[in-house]
Parts: structure tokens; sequence; C-alpha cells
């Protein structure tokens, strides 16, 4: 098992450095669809591109609804193996999901040397390519399998014309012998990563439980890949997250503490992106990294205001969030890249949007007016209290320090009186000192 998983990451970054593929992109335009056929392919390409492709050549076609054999029409199939002729093509990618019997007829279409790949292996390929951490790697693989165990007649035509030579869309079948791959073998790789990600996910929620035991408030951040989630949080915090002009360049959710201006510690947490037609596989996949948001007290949804998909990459998100059950939290919509939009656009944004924040994680701007709303998203729902702690209680004035916003501190004979406004899990801690009304009173005895 892990010298397969070794194999795969070393199969994938030689094939990424050392050779660019040549890739035909199939778009269907069918009613009702939500992004234009146009930019769903453009971002297909840049999918492509991350994952070692060139695009050569994008053919589309009108349907009502997909041909259940070859998901496009007949003629259009022929048309795709001519086209993938003529240019030399290796692989042929498809924007949508196909079944597994309209991959394998496609492949019977088109010649030998051509690989048939759909949006959701390339992702999966592209998620290969990144994860770094062992948790990542496994919930990818956990993907891989449960995309590839109802295509696996597929696959033994694959292998037995050679087909999976490496490269894009083959990455899981490399390193495999034709024996290896059988449904009952694929079954059980599958109830072995999902034990392996159990747990970790039990060492992740130890974790997780300990830090939330902290009570400090938690922000999520949230959004379509490539919006600038992992920018912010290292302007943030001063991180070193990898940022880079790639899609889904972070697969790992990162944590950051993070101090309000008022000096109480909040945590800050990176997260996967989110892309339109993710693979459900992936979701279930990723479901430990994806609970750093569920479990949120705020969520930053980061939106790249100068993609001209601004507004598709937002429902995309949103319709994400709701399917993990994020819905309900308390959410800021942060419109990154704003630098790189004239006033008239920010202005148009912010009258259209007048809840949400216009910044740049890039060089700065607006940053200081989110910190602000987090700091009074934080202090929302605190108890203002004014208490009065003896001398003796050192600790808590320093935990009130840490973990409250005070809004007066003075040294009496008796303690120290503050007033604050306190997070729910530490007004039991401070009730015992509870003065009247922010007159110092005498503490009440223990
Ligand atoms: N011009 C500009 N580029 C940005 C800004 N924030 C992020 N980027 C760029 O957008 C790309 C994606 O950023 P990244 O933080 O990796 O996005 P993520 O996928 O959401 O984590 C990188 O090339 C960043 O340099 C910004 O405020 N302005
Ligand atoms: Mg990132």
């Amino acid at each position: 098992m892990e010298q397969f998983a070794s194999v795969l990451t070393k199969g994938a970054q030689t094939t990424f450095e050392e050779q660019r593929e040549r890739a035909i992109l199939v778009g269907v335009d069918r009613p009702n669809q939500k992004w234009s056929l146009d930019s769903s392919l453009a971002e297909l390409e840049r999918l492509a591109d991350t994952a070692g492709a060139d695009t050569v050549a994008k053919t589309t076609q009108k349907l009502e609804s997909p041909n259940p054999r070859t998901f496009v029409g007949t003629g259009k199939a022929e048309e795709i193996a001519q086209l993938a002729r003529s240019y030399s093509a290796d692989l042929v990618i498809f924007d949508d999901e196909l079944t597994p019997s309209q991959q394998s007829n496609l492949e019977k279409t088109v010649d030998k040397s051509v690989k048939i790949i759909d949006r959701t292996a390339l992702i999966l390929d592209i998620f290969a390519l990144h994860a770094s951490s062992k948790e990542g790697r496994l919930q990818v693989r956990l993907a891989q399998n449960q995309y590839l165990y109802p295509r696996l007649r597929g696959m033994w035509a694959h292998l037995a014309s050679n087909r999976m030579g490496g490269g894009v869309g083959s990455r899981f079948g490399e390193g495999e012998s034709q024996l290896e791959v059988d449904r009952r073998m694929v079954r059980k790789r599958i109830t072995s990563i999902k034990r392996e990600l159990a747990h970790l996910a039990d060492v992740r929620s130890l974790q997780r439980e300990e830090r939330y035991s902290s009570g400090m408030f938690r922000v999520a951040l949230a959004g379509y890949t490539n919006a600038g989630k992992s920018s912010l949080i290292n302007r943030l915090c001063d991180a070193d997250v990898l940022s880079y002009d790639k899609l889904f360049a972070t697969l790992d959710s990162t944590t950051r503490k993070f101090e309000l201006p008022e000096g109480r510690e909040i945590t800050v947490t990176d997260t996967v992106g989110f892309i339109q037609k993710l693979p459900t596989t992936l979701v279930e996949a990723f479901k430990s990294t994806l609970d750093e948001i569920t479990g949120a007290h705020l969520i930053l949804h980061v939106i790249d205001a100068s993609s001209s998909e601004r507004e598709g990459q937002r429902d995309a998100v949103d319709e994400t969030l709701e399917q993990i059950g994020a819905q309900s939290i308390p959410r800021i919509e942060v419109f990154n890249k704003c630098d790189l939009l004239s006033d008239e656009d920010i202005s148009a944004l912010k009258s259209r949007y007048p809840q949400a924040i216009a910044i740049s994680a890039a060089t700065g701007e607006g940053v200081e007016e989110l910190v602000k709303r987090i700091a009074q998203a934080a202090s929302a729902a605190d108890t203002h209290m004014s208490v009065l702690i003896p001398y003796a209680k050192g600790a808590l004035v320093a935990k009130a320090h840490e973990r409250c916003h005070i809004v007066s501190e003075t040294h009496e004979e008796q303690g120290t009186a503050i007033t604050m406004f306190v997070p729910q899990s530490y007004v039991s801690a401070f009730q015992p000192y509870l003065t009247n009304d922010g007159t110092p009173q005498q503490p009440c005895p223990q």
C-alpha cells in the first residue's frame, strides 16, 4: 500500500517536470447551465495546465441531454477522434463527469494512444500532485479509489492496451500490475484507507478539541480555489502558507493564532478551495479538513473580485458551504484582489454588496477594516462584565488580557477592576468577581 503511494507521487512529479502533454477539451452546451460554456472551458484549461497539459484544441456541442453511450453525439465522437489525430493529442478531457461506460465507449472511438478523462479525474490528478501531508495523500487516494471502483472494467482495457503509460489522468493507475486492479482489491483498499483516515481524524479531532477548549474565537477562510485565502492568512498571521497562481495549490488546512488590536487572541484557519462541479467523492474524502469550516465561529468567504466569474464562483462556494452544513455560521464576504479593480468597480461592488468588505491581500488595503469586522463579530456573542479580581488571582487577570476584550482597567486597593467583553466560555470563571455596575466593590468571597 505504502509502496503504491510512493510510486504514485514519484510518478506524478516526474511526469509533471519532464514533459507536458497535449490535450483536447470537450464541452457540452446544455440548457440551464449556471456557467457559460466558455468560462467553464477556460477553467478546465487552467486545470489542465496545472496538471501539466497544454490545450491544443477545444470543441463543443449543443445538446439537450448527454448521449448515454458516448456523452456527445456519435458524429461528434468521430470528430473528436479525428481532431486528436490531427493535433497529435495525448488526451481528451471532458468538462463533465463521464459514466464508466461512456468513458470506455469513447476510448474505443479514439486511437489507442489517446487517453479519455473527465473533469473529476483531472481534479483528482491535481490533488495527487499537490497533496503533501499524510492525511492529504490518504484523502486523495480515497477519492481516487472511489472514482476508480466503478470504472475498473475500463481500466482493464486501459492496461491491456497500455494506455495508462503515464501523465495526466493516469497517476492512480501507475505502478499497478494488472492483477492488482480488481474490484475486491479496490474495496479492501478503500476500507483500509478509510480506517487510516479515521485514525488520523481521531488525532485531529483531539487536537481540535484542545484548541476548542481554549475558548478562542475561531475564524475559517473559505472560498473558491485561487481566491487568495492562503495569501490572506499569510498577510494576517505572518504565516508562510504556500500560495501561487495555480488551482488547488494548498490542500491541507493550516491554523494560526492572530491577535486582535484589543489584545485578545483568536485562531484563523486556511482551508482547501472549492470549485464548480466539485466531485462529491472529494467533498467526502476531505470531510475532516472541511470540519474546520463547520467548527468555526465565523467564516470569511474570500472571493476573487477580479475574476470574470466572480458571481458564479461565489454561488459555487455558497452551495458547497450548504452541502457541508455550514450555512448557519456567521459569514463575512471578503472581496479580495481589489488592487486589480478600478475605483468605479470597487464602488459598484460596495453598493451591490453593502455587507461585504473589499480588500487586497497583496497590498494590505482594507485588511485593517476586515480585522475590525472580525473583532466586532468576536465581541458580538460576548457578555459585558465588570469585575474586581483580587491581586492573589493574577492568573485570572492574565486570562482576561489574553481572551477578553478589555474596555477599562484600574488598580484598586482590593484588586484589579476590569470592565470587559467576555466570551461565553469564560463567563463562569469571572462570575465570582462580578461587581454591580462597573464601580469597584468588595470581591465576592470564593
Ligand atoms: N493582485 C492580487 N493577487 C492576489 C491577491 N491575493 C492573492 N493573489 C494571487 O492570487 C493567486 C492565488 O492566491 P492563493 O492565496 O494561493 O489563493 P487560494 O487558492 O485561495 O489559497 C496567487 O498568485 C496570489 O499571488 C491580491 O490581493 N491581489
Ligand atoms: Mg490556498
